[in-house]
């Protein structure tokens, strides 16, 4: 036995490990065939008619080639994840840019250069399988890391803290945000009586609500939200010593975030937003990509913190503890099938290899059941682990045998150990130092089912969250909650929501109860609720600059620019502009009235690429107007150009108009030539000499992604 692993893991070490688990992968795909055929390989004659007696008789019961493809599309749907069943997903891979020994024993994280094979799921907390991805939500972040040591599932999310601080309470949580029992509503939205009732009652929850009423739960992109182990685990190197670590992922092109009524647009226009990025992302080869970090600190630093680091809804600012960057993360292909990988992918904080180990967090603890639990009901079996995408690439092997779906072959006579069977002497099996062994965490105390009084603040980094935000995300989410509790029917959690608000920051409180219709906040009431505790903790800062979405980055790689053309345009400008942002690295398309061709004012023909209603402003980051009198006329007259633009306006997005095509702005009273030009917004002209500047001024505003405080938006009619 000892044997057969070493001689696997040296096979398993040879070549491109990257390159190996694509090929593990490809023995199981299959591609069309010419000759469609039944499950036993019988050719079929005509897959358009069933057997019949006679040619206007009924079915024939003996007709076993409807009998199997009814059977298998009868049984073609399993359940649906119970929590983040909306989700899409890609292959990569890890490569370590730091070396971890000091800290970790785990074999993927030794070697500078070393590449590991990754699956990645994306998913929505609360929304079901079919529901829109751009809603308010938490994002699921799950890796499942193929180590030569077995596989390393990472199941976080993008946002660093939770609901709830143990899992006893993960069922309750679920069932208050999910669709309301008794009429099934709303879909994936947390804006409605059950989900603030239950909140209302659970101050521990304060933190994680900043988070979800914030930019943060309406990611512009999978590829630009930073994800987070969440818990507290621990790393353990070779001589036993063990550190507490908290994992972070930092995108690329930065953080960025949708603005709620486009997010919601999108829902409408677009339901498959995130996931048609991803995937169209990968298929470019623009790969997304994001850093590890890791914040590592031995128990006596932990000590001191002034929170519980075991507490699920605490982070540990990274002003506090910096982050040390040690690896990137590559996606760079595509799933092959959407069910095999994505929906039979089988996630769980549980899967952890040598040198890493969990921490108490009793929200993580539960989390270590609940996993295979949930894969039993959902994949229906024990086998799971046998499915392609579940494979590890190291040697798998121990006598658990048979159960539904199995597909390992096991030979020999011998299901048990010890045994003297196997080959010929007595067999034990023992990994010895190879083995994962748990780290030798001393523990004396009563079995208690109450929680530790370190848990009891929940107000605190509440706080610090709110302190950190820029104005702009402040009012960001006073509308959030607005909106959310505008949403419940029962007064009384109203106001019970604003009362537990009051705890958190007191303007943020007055603001989000001024339009609910209920009495102003008092923090008295909420004080003398069930729930409520009245430690409050320090946590050692102000504010966390870390916190905040703001300043938004410095690339443009990846955005999405409409070009919006009428008939007579001047392509001069345009041209210089266009080709800037292409070298930056931007996406152009030209979007007009109907497909085929624009004619320019020098009668030259542009494609179109997409219309004003196949494509709206929403599913863009920018938008050029070039000028030409004609063209700006042609625009002012096309209700969906105009709308086109000022909702782009509306939305913050930058904007570089050109020439005569600023009327469409003016039309609405913005941008008076007596006027300062709003934030975000480059007005031009067709002069020659200027429009590298005007390039480059667009490309500055691209960069800023959104600029949240552009006057006059309120007056906008989109
Ligand atoms: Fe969970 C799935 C993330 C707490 C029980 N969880 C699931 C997925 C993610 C998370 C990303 C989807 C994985 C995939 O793509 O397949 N879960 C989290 C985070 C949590 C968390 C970040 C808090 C820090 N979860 C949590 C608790 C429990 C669960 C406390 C139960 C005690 N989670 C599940 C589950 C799911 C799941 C029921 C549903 C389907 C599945 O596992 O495969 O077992």
């Amino acid at each position: 036995m000892a044997s057969s692993r070493s001689e696997g893991s040296r096979k398993a070490k040879a070549g491109d490990p990257v390159a190996n688990r694509q090929k593990q992968l490809e023995a199981f795909t299959q591609g069309p065939e010419s000759l469609l055929t039944t499950n036993q390989g019988v050719v079929l004659p005509d897959n358009h008619n069933s057997l019949k007696a006679g040619l206007r008789g009924p079915s024939l019961l003996q007709d076993f080639v409807l009998r199997e493809k009814l059977t298998h599309f009868d049984h073609e749907r399993i359940p649906e994840r119970v929590v983040y069943a909306r989700g899409a997903a890609a292959h990569g891979y890890f490569e370590l840019t730091r070396p971890l020994v000091e800290y970790t024993k785990a074999d993927f994280l030794q070697e500078v250069g070393g590449r590991t094979p990754v699956f990645v799921r994306f998913s929505n907390f609360i929304g079901s399988q079919g529901s829109a991805d751009t809603v308010r939500d938490v994002r699921g972040f799950a890796v499942k890391f193929y180590t030569r040591e077995g596989n390393y599932d990472l199941v976080g999310s993008n946002m660093p803290v939770f609901f709830v601080q143990d899992a006893m309470k993960l069922p309750d949580l679920v069932h208050a945000m999910k669709p309301e029992p008794h009429h099934g509503m709303p879909q994936a939205s947390s804006a409605h009586d059950t989900f603030w009732d239950f909140m209302s009652l659970m101050p521990e929850s304060s933190h994680m609500l900043m988070w979800l009423m914030s930019d943060r739960a309406l990611p512009r992109s999978y590829r630009m939200m930073e994800g987070f182990g969440v818990h507290t685990f621990r790393l353990v190197n070779a001589r036993g010593v063990s550190h507490f670590v908290k994992f972070h992922w930092r995108p690329k092109l930065g953080k960025h975030a949708l603005a709620w009524d486009e997010a919601q647009k999108i829902a409408g226009k677009d339901p498959d937003f995130h996931r048609r990025d991803l995937w169209e992302a990968i298929e470019r080869g623009d790969f997304p990509e994001w850093e590890l970090g890791l914040q590592v600190l031995d128990e006596e630093r932990a000590e001191k913190l002034g929170f519980d680091l075991l507490d699920p809804t605490k982070l540990l600012p990274e002003e506090v503890v910096p982050i040390t960057p040690c690896g990137r993360l590559v996606l760079n292909r595509n799933p092959e099938n959407h069910f095999a990988e994505c929906e039979q992918v089988a996630f769980h904080p549980g899967n952890i290899v040598p040198g890493i180990d969990f921490s108490n967090d009793p929200l993580l603890q539960g989390r270590l059941f609940s996993y295979s639990d949930a894969q039993l009901a959902r994949l229906g079996g024990p086998n799971h682990h046998e499915l392609p995408i579940n494979r590890g690439v190291c040697p798998v092997h121990n006598f658990q045998r048979d159960g539904r779906h199995r597909t390992g072959i096991a030979r020999g006579r011998v299901s048990y150990e010890p045994n003297t069977l196997a080959n010929g002497s007595e067999f034990r099996v023992d990994g010895g130092e190879q083995g994962f062994s748990t780290f030798e965490e001393n523990l004396e105390s009563p079995k208690i089912r109450r929680r530790s009084t370190s848990f009891d603040d929940h107000f605190a980094q509440a706080t610090l969250f709110w302190n950190s935000q820029s104005t702009c995300e402040k009012e960001h989410i006073i509308s959030a909650f607005q909106y959310e509790l505008s949403r419940v029917e029962t007064p009384a959690i109203r106001q019970r929501v604003v009362d537990n608000l009051a705890h958190v920051d007191a303007r943020l409180a007055r603001k989000v109860a001024e339009p609910l219709g209920i009495g102003p906040p008092d923090a008295k009431s909420a004080a003398g609720q069930a729930g409520f505790r009245e430690p409050r903790g320090k946590p050692g800062i102000e504010s966390a600059p870390s916190l905040s979405m703001e300043p938004t980055g410095n690339t443009i790689q990846t955005r999405r620019v409409a070009i919006v053309m009428g008939a007579g345009v001047e392509l001069g400008a345009f041209k210089v502009i266009q080709q800037a942002l292409l070298d930056a690295g931007a996406i152009t398309k030209v979007v007009a009235g109907h497909l085929g061709f624009v004619t320019s004012s020098s009668g030259q023909q542009v494609p179109v690429d997409h219309t004003f209603q196949n494509m709206p402003s929403v599913t863009f980051d920018a938008v050029l107007v070039p000028g030409g009198a004609a063209a700006a006329q042609a625009l002012l007259k096309n209700g969906d150009a105009v709308h086109f633009v000022l909702e782009a306006f509306k939305h913050c997005k930058p904007l570089c108009i050109i020439g005569e095509s600023v009327e469409i702005l003016r039309s609405v009273g913005i941008a008076q030539p007596d006027a300062a030009v709003p934030a975000g917004v480059v007005i031009g002209t067709n002069e020659p000499t200027t429009r590298l500047q005007m390039a480059q001024d667009f490309i500055a505003a691209i960069a800023k992604h959104r600029h949240w405080a552009r006057a006059m938006v309120e007056q906008v009619p989109a």
